[in-house]
């Protein structure tokens, strides 16, 4: 160890000598003392003339494991330490001595606590980011484990079984991921997903990350790529559901469409039934019969009723208006394209027959208000429950409601929808071109 004595023999002088404190006392000392410019240079030439002279004897690293002693001195279990270290790292003359005091303070912040939080490791990350010169293979080790130590920590909500247990760490940690690149997360998830799938059962851990907090933006994110796995594509329908029911969840929270990027967005829809996708994803829509090819909802030619005949390119066209109820979920608008501005209305049930055989009410009509219908989503199809009341639900098809050429719709009580389901089950068509 003659070269360690003389480094810090050498240091040693060259800091008492110009400063005159004492090298024995304080372990910050290196540190306060290359904190002034002054005397910064001096012990890098110092350490330079040493270098090159240890390099002209040795061809290992004479270097490395003497900056490793004294960086561990000064660095004393203290992560705060390291980033004064790093500044001062600009100011090695040359390239290897740089390189050898990242690589070296690196392994000595390891050997802190912190290391065990992900967002120390990302913080000194940044900080080595800013020097242009620091090797891409300790960068890339360094980002590595970032990733492994955040996908570790993260884990733990997916292994425990209480579905309101809070992770303050996971949390804090999911914050300071919104300020990142999703490419973080990304790299995070993938490693996650590696462990827990492992060990707990897909559809666990689909119900886990529907219970997860964190941005709309990383939620779509992390649903897509858990979609996207091999153990989540066994077609268990149970897991399909879970995976439905997250989705849902995401798109009924009314920043999803102003805060999550665009192709995102698109990339969620596409995991839609199509009829739901339609919903968010056409201009103008077309409701028709879930069975039949050639009934269409549009408004009656002689009444303002609303009916269902046969496709009439003209009318038989909605926009499609998107809205949420004071509870935060979806509901959903039409009004006509060829009318402009009436929508599908469902007026207030008044006192109607309400006998066995013709509980329905024709209270369905195209009017210049808008009205809000909730969208549900089954049988192959879909089906409209005013959003109002959510007591009544459109139907149509039954000739008896019929007038001549008027095939009204109508509405009925939502108790009779399980035994009228054909009935009260739509599908709908893309009409975003239609005129
Ligand atoms: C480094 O210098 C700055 C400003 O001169 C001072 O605030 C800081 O405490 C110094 N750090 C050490 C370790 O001496
Ligand atoms: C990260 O985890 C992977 C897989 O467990 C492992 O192979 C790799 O060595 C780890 N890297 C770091 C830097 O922790
Ligand atoms: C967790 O998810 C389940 C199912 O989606 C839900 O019923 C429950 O309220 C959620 N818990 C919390 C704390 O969000
Ligand atoms: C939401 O709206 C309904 C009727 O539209 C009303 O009865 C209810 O009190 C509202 N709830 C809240 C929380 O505002
Ligand atoms: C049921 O309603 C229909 C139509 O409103 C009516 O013709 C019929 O008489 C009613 N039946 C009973 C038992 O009230
Ligand atoms: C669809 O057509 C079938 C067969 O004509 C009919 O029984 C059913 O009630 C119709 N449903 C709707 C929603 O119009
Ligand atoms: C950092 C350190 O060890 N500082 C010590 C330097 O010496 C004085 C006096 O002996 C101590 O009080 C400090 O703790």
């Amino acid at each position: 160890m003659a070269n360690s004595s003389a480094w810090l023999l050498l240091v040693g002088v060259g800091l008492t000598g110009a400063l005159g404190l004492n090298f024995q006392n304080s372990s910050s000392k290196l540190l306060t003392v290359l904190n002034t410019s002054a005397p910064v240079q001096e012990v890098l030439y110092h350490i330079d003339v040493w270098k090159n002279e240890a390099a002209t004897v040795a061809q290992d690293y004479p270097v490395s494991s003497n900056l490793e002693s004294v960086i561990r001195s000064e660095v004393g279990g203290d992560w705060e330490r390291g980033r004064l270290v790093l500044q001062i790292a600009n100011q090695a003359r040359t390239l290897e001595l740089k390189q050898a005091i990242y690589t070296a303070l690196w392994k000595e912040l390891q050997q802190t606590k912190q290391i065990y939080d992900p967002l120390k490791i990302l913080e000194f990350y940044d900080q080595l980011a800013v020097h242009t010169d620091v090797p891409i293979q300790l960068m890339e080790h360094i980002y590595r484990a970032f990733i492994n130590r955040s996908a570790q920590l993260l884990e733990a909500p997916f292994h425990t079984a209480s579905r309101v247990a809070t992770f303050p760490l996971v949390n804090s940690l999911v914050i300071r991921l919104t300020f990142s690149t999703l490419d973080y997360l990304r790299d995070i998830l993938e490693v996650l997903y590696d462990a827990v799938l492992a060990l707990e059962t897909p559809l666990s851990v689909v119900q886990r990350l529907g219970n997860l907090t964190a941005s709309l933006t990383q939620l779509a994110q992390a649903n897509l790529q858990l979609i996207s796995r091999e153990e989540l594509k066994r077609g268990d329908p149970e897991v399909q559901q879970a995976l439905q029911s997250n989705i849902r969840n995401l798109l009924s929270q009314p920043g999803f469409e102003k805060e999550v990027a665009q192709s995102l967005q698109s990339e969620i829809y596409a995991h839609l039934s199509k009829d739901e996708q339609l919903l968010y994803t056409a201009r103008k829509v077309c409701i028709r019969n879930v069975t039949q090819e050639n009934s269409y909802i549009y408004e009656c030619p002689q009444t303002y009723l609303i009916c269902s005949n046969a496709r009439d390119p003209k009318k038989a066209a909605y926009f499609i208006q998107r809205g949420h109820s004071n509870d935060s979920r979806p509901q959903f608008a039409f009004y006509s394209a060829f009318w402009r501005s009436r929508y599908i209305l469902m007026e207030p049930a008044t006192a109607t027959s309400n006998n066995a055989t013709h509980s329905i009410t024709k209270n369905v009509y195209s009017r210049p208000t808008i009205n809000w219908w909730r969208v549900l989503y089954e049988n192959g199809g879909i089906s409209f429950y005013d959003a109002a009341t959510e007591n009544s639900v459109l139907c149509g098809g039954d000739p008896v409601h019929w007038d001549g050429e008027e095939h009204h719709v109508y509405t009925r009580h939502v108790s009779e929808f399980s035994a009228h389901r054909a009935e009260c089950t739509w599908s709908l068509e893309d009409c975003s071109d239609a005129a």
